[in-house]
């Protein structure tokens, strides 16, 4: 990976940002009024997935994920009602705007992310996901700050933490690599930039359990205590954890809307059915979480199963019942029951 030296990472994250507020940003097209949306901000140290949560989140492969560096600006991505395609803008250093682009191809986002003037991208359109979030929805994704080739990564994580009114916020821990330095670092840093910021939630995705091995004695349960003692050592206390398959969830995602999987997405999705009907309810178990989200999930799978066993002559609807129960059981349902809980709360007088 390349890794920074641990003192010059900490450097890097503690430098101040020299770049307006997010509420006193010059471009014509930027946020609405902050009260009119939810924001959330999503965090983690390099190809832990945060690219692909918020692709499966908005249920398309909207923007650029890879098992490399990737995400190199911060991108806010806004859910609207009602519109066909997602329209956007990108921005350069001084926020002025370098292009718009109405309805702008996944090449050429891609594009924008990987160019260098390019410090932030702003899109707005439609989730393709069914219930469709309540409007004013907005995901910030961010690029892992550990990255030792391109510096400018741990700055902009950095500045997203301090201007970002988010009122949630998902920090993505990689099952795979659980406890790294760099994890560590910039928990850390996280920690205490969030002393002097308002209380906001904070969900812990622990993601890519489908890369664990239970034969092995890596079960779902042993990662997630891990993770909890891990990050109460950091000084998180009463964590939640959302052991998660971004990847897995998004492609069942795609294939409900028909659209096109690569082969090797298709593999990853029949192997991530088979651990559906292996064991159907370990994830939603070993998840920390309060009851009554659980409870939410689980209804939701047990209406699926009813659903299923009411179906089961019919294979169409039979096939997108188990890519449902697989969305519903991956995390990514209960990360949404989560946000719009929240969103009840804080709209509460
Ligand atoms: N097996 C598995 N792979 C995943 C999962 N989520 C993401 N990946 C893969 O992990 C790699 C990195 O995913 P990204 O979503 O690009 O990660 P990121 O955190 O956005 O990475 P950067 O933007 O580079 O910091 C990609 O190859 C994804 O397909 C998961 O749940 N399971
Ligand atoms: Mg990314």
């Amino acid at each position: 990976m390349g890794d920074l030296g641990a003192e010059q990472y900490g450097q890097k994250l503690m430098t101040r940002s020299t770049v307006t507020s997010a509420k006193t940003r010059k471009s014509a097209r930027s946020a609405p009024a902050a009260n009119a949306t939810f924001d959330v901000l999503v965090l983690a140290t390099m190809s832990a997935g945060k690219t692909s949560f918020i692709n499966a989140l908005i249920g398309q492969e909207l923007l650029h994920t890879a098992n490399e560096a990737t995400t190199a600006c911060v991108t806010r991505v806004e859910h609207r009602q009602g519109t066909r395609r997602f329209s956007g803008a990108c921005y350069c250093y001084n926020d002025t705007e370098l292009a718009y682009e109405r309805s702008p191809s996944v090449a050429l986002l891609r594009d924008w992310n990987a160019d260098a003037e390019v410090k932030r991208i702003s899109l707005a359109g439609t989730f393709k996901v069914l219930p469709r979030p309540a409007p004013g929805l907005v995901l910030h994704d961010t690029p892992g700050p550990n990255n030792s080739q391109d510096e400018s990564h741990a700055r902009l994580t950095l500045e997203a933490i301090r201007n970002v009114s988010f009122k949630a916020l998902c920090y993505v821990l990689n099952a795979s690599q659980l406890g790294t330095r760099d994890d560590r670092l910039l928990l850390e840093q996280l920690r205490e930039e969030l002393v002097t910021k308002p209380a906001q939630p904070i969900y812990f995705i622990l993601n890519k359990v489908d890369l664990l091995d239970p034969e092995k004695g890596e079960s779902v349960e042993g990662y997630v205590h891990m993770a909890q003692r891990y990050l109460r050592d950091i000084g998180f206390e009463q964590p939640i954890i959302i052991p998660t398959m971004a990847s897995a969830a998004l492609y069942a995602r795609k294939a409900l809307s028909a659209d096109t999987l690569t082969r090797a997405q298709r593999s990853q999705l029949r192997q991530a059915l088979d651990v559906l009907d292996s064991n159907k309810r370990a994830l939603l178990n070993a998840t920390v979480a309060p009851d009554l989200i659980k409870r939410r999930v689980g209804k939701a799978l047990d209406s699926l199963e009813r659903k299923q066993q009411a179906n089961q002559s019919d294979t169409r609807a039979s096939d997108k019942n188990k890519l449902r129960q697989l969305v519903t059981i991956s995390g990514l349902k209960t990360i949404e029951v989560l946000i719009n809980h929240q969103r009840r709360l804080d709209e509460q007088p």
